[in-house]
């Protein structure tokens, strides 16, 4: 069977600890045509805000998977299809390759069914990610190709996610990474904010992700985002 993520162009990330635009609702973004839902966040992406959410989200059929920054044991439910579980290949910090993971897998029995590594490679310096990972962002294009190449075929990784969060990356680099990999399904997000920047990362990237823009500009932009990566991916 394809994994679930073989056929998404565009995710939407939507941050619990952030509000939603005003007048939106998290139902509508199950309408805009993005391919599924991440719930994640740097922190804070806990089981107290992440029920609610999902909650509302109860009567659509979007796919929702949440990367955890609490140890994921919640029972597989309708509305949550799985766990995506980052891995940040350039952290400094080990706590973010395999430190807490460990303490999870260690301290209970996971439904290893519902649980799925993604490669991160983060390359935002400023990004909160990158401060609280101690991520050492200085990388060329070659760095970043080698982390990804030993992502997949080290570590056997499924999905490698180029991650610039809050800035817009080099389509270059993301182009480079994608030449490199052979079946990993490569994420890219940062910076995604309207059509253009949507359309341009589409073309280099399998799926690209965006965020921050459904909380600071909303839901049409985020639709308008996803205007530009179809058109991307399917114009002939
Ligand atoms: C963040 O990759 C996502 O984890 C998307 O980035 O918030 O900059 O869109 P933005």
């Amino acid at each position: 069977m394809a994994a679930a993520w073989a056929q998404w162009e565009h995710v939407t990330k939507v941050d619990p600890d952030k509000p939603l635009h005003d007048g939106d609702s998290y139902v509508d973004i199950a309408d805009i045509g993005t391919d599924a839902i991440i719930l994640g966040g740097t922190t804070n992406v806990t089981e107290a805000r992440i029920q609610p959410i999902l909650d509302t989200l109860s009567s659509t059929e979007i796919p929702i998977f949440v990367e955890p920054t609490y140890r994921p044991t919640q029972s597989h439910t309708e509305s949550l299809s799985g766990y995506l579980l980052p891995i940040v290949l350039n952290a400094d910090n080990v706590m973010w390759i395999t430190g807490a993971h460990h303490e999870w897998v260690r301290s209970s029995d996971l439904e290893w069914d519902y649980i799925h590594p993604e490669a991160y490679i983060v390359l935002n310096p400023a990004s909160s990610v990158a401060t609280y990972t101690q991520a050492d962002c200085n990388l060329d294009t070659d760095d970043v190709v080698a982390y990804a190449e030993l992502a997949e075929q080290v570590l056997g990784q499924e999905i490698v996610y180029l991650e610039y969060s809050g800035m817009l990356g080099d389509p270059a680099v993301v182009a480079a990474v994608r030449d490199a990999l052979s079946s990993a399904q490569l994420f890219y997000g940062g910076g995604i904010h309207d059509y253009d920047s949507a359309y341009e990362m589409a073309k280099v990237a399998d799926t690209v992700v965006v965020g921050d823009v459904l909380h600071d500009a909303g839901i049409e932009a985020v639709e308008e985002t996803v205007r530009g990566a179809t058109d991307a991916n399917h114009e002939s």
